[in-house]
Parts: C-alpha cells; structure tokens; sequence
C-alpha cells in the first residue's frame, strides 16, 4: 500500500517532464505498459491477504486514473506544440525571389560541328552521315588499302569481327556513296571516329573527323586549295593561310597533309589540320566512274583540333569527360 505514492509520483514526474510525444509514450509505457509499474503492482494484489485487495485494489486504480488523466492531456498539448513547430518549418515564403534556372550549354564540339556543316553547306557541299558501326570494306578495301598494307596498322581500332568494326575514318562514306551515285559529287559527313590509340593529349580513342570530297569533271588540286582555303577563312578569319605538303594516304593521288597558320592564333605558328589529295583513279574505276572525265578532290580533318587551335584548351580528352566545369566554360559561339 504504501508504495502506490511513490510509483504515482515519479509516473506524474515523468509525464511532466516528457517534452516529446516520443518521450510521454515512453514515460505511458513505463508505468502504464503491459509491464509497466502501476500494471505490475495489480498484478501484486494476488499475494495480498483477501481483506486488504479491495482498499489495495481502489488505490492503485485511482492513481492510475491520475497517471492517465495527465498522460492524456500531455499527450494532447504535444501534439498540439510538434505540429506546430513542424509547420513553422515548413512556412513558405512566398516573396522570396525564385531559384534561377541552369541554364545548360551546347557542348563545344556540337558548336565547332554546326559551324562547319554552316560553312561546307554555304560551299555547295550535301551533309550525308555514315555509320560508326562500319564495314571492314568500306573503312579499308574501298579505300584502296591492298591487302595487309601497314597504313591499316595506323589505324587499329576496336573490332566487332572479321567484317565489322567502329570506323576509323569519315572517309568510310566515300564508299557507300559511290555505290549508288554518279558525279558531279559535292558531299561531306561529320561524325564519331575510332582508333586504338596509345591515348595522350592530341589523341583520343574516340573522336571526331570531317570528311569532304567532290567529284566533277576537271576537278584539280587548285579546286582543293581553293576549297579548303574559302574553309579555313570561314572558320578562322581572313588573315588565314593553309600550306600543303605531300603525304600518303591509299585513297588519294597525289596525297597532301595540310597545315593553317593566322596570327591570331598560336602567334602564326602552322597547325595541322588534316589530310587531303585527289581521289586515287583506282577508286573512281572500282565504282564505274570513267575517269577520262572526271576526277575528284577530298579531304579531311579532326574536329577536335579546331576547338583547341580556338580556345587553346592543350588537352582534347578534356571534350569528352563531360565535366560540366570545363564545358560550361564555352557559353558563347567560340568561332
Ligand atoms: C585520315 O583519317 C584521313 N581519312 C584523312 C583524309 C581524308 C586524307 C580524305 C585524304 C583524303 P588521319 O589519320 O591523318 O587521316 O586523320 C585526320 C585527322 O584526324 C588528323 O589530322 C587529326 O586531326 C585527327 N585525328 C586522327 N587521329 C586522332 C586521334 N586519335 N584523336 C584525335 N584526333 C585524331
């Protein structure tokens, strides 16, 4: 019997004290509980002598009734006092300014590439685009490449089999091209290349290549140096010049590499750009173009380089790693 204050008081404490509905539930199961104190002591009445259960038996229940009675009304102001704090929380404030949009911007790749399709399309030349997933025989055999010719050895790439693989070169449309059409030709592609690189700061195992070829009657080397040179001043300015020199590529006789140079850029230092020539008779024979008639030019070139020749960005894998801190850097039109 006497132990009914003492268990009443520190219960009544304990609901007093909760500052949470968390920590009164708990306080509830404590003394209320299945388990809990002023449970257990019911369950001591058993053990009493049978004429003192009904005073024991009215006592506990009447402090419980008190324990309840606070417990119940604790409960109802905590509610009261968590719901408002959390809708103080979540308070809008409507006069705030709104959060600005980000806006994103077009990669500098498709930037350099529109304007090129802008500019080959203002010289006459038709946009066409080839497959990646390219034929042995269009990126090689119809290039005129013989047979296990090591100038395939510097273009390794990745192989789906014997037939397939991703192509190394633009040219690969020249091909596909020339099996349905006949000239007069004017017809460029911009798209993805690959190669098995040893990859450093100027080459990649994925990048981007320009392809442009024309086949007409009389067409000459003047017709490429003039083409390319209307080229390069659209992309780089007036004070451009383009030089040539001889090198060899299967598809083309003879075959030049060809360098810019402006004093804008890389204080007029020569860059390369590409590779170019007049496309080998062998090539025109193998589709049936009589080549008492015509003739044709082609050349082609890295996208790649002409962001970095414009921005002077030293590293071109930087294009592709998609880190939104070095592509946000092109906002503007760059060329
Ligand atoms: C070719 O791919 C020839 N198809 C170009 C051509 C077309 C010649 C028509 C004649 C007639 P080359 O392997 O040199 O040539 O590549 C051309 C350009 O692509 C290079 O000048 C360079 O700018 C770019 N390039 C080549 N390999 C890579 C690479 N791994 N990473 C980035 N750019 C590359």
């Amino acid at each position: 019997m006497e132990i009914i204050p003492g268990i009443e008081s520190a219960a009544l404490a304990a609901m007093g004290a909760a500052k949470t509905v968390a920590e009164l539930r708990q306080a509830e199961s404590q003394f209320l509980g299945k388990n809990g104190e002023i449970t257990g002591l019911m369950k001591q009445m058993g053990a009493l002598p049978k004429e003192d259960r009904p005073a024991f038996g009215a006592a506990v229940n009447s402090a419980k009734a008190r324990v309840t009675e606070l417990y119940e009304s604790r409960l109802a102001e905590l509610n009261v006092e968590e719901t408002n704090a959390r809708l103080e929380g979540e308070r809008i404030d409507v006069t705030l300014p709104g959060r600005p949009l980000r806006a994103g911007t077009m990669h500098v790749l498709e930037q350099t590439t529109r304007k090129i399709k802008r500019v080959l399309a203002g010289l006459g030349f038709e946009y066409q685009e080839g497959p990646e997933l390219e034929e042995f025989r269009y990126n090689f055999d119809a290039l005129n490449y013989p047979p296990d010719h090591p100038a395939m050895d510097d273009q390794d790439t990745f192989y789906i089999n014997d037939e397939w693989l991703l192509r190394t070169q633009c040219t690969a449309l020249q091909g596909r091209i020339f099996e349905n059409r006949q000239p007069p030709l004017r017809v460029f592609t911009v798209g993805r290349t690959f190669r098995n690189e040893a990859v450093d700061r100027t080459h990649n195992h994925t990048f981007h290549q320009v392809d442009c070829f024309m086949i007409d009657e009389n067409v000459s080397l003047a017709h490429l140096k003039g083409t390319l040179g209307a080229f390069a001043r659209a992309m780089f300015g007036e004070e451009v010049k383009v030089r040539f020199r001889p090198d060899f590529f299967p598809f083309v006789e003879p075959g030049v590499d060809y360098a810019i140079s402006t004093p804008k850029l890389f204080g007029g230092r020569w860059v390369e750009l590409g590779g170019a020539g007049l496309i080998h008779p062998n090539i025109l024979e193998r589709y049936g173009i009589d080549t008492q008639r015509y003739s044709g030019f082609a050349f082609g070139l890295g996208v790649e380089r002409i962001p970095m020749m414009a921005t002077g960005v030293d590293d071109l894998r930087l294009f592709l790693e998609n880190d939104a801190r070095f592509l946000n850097q092109f906002r503007r039109e760059l060329l």
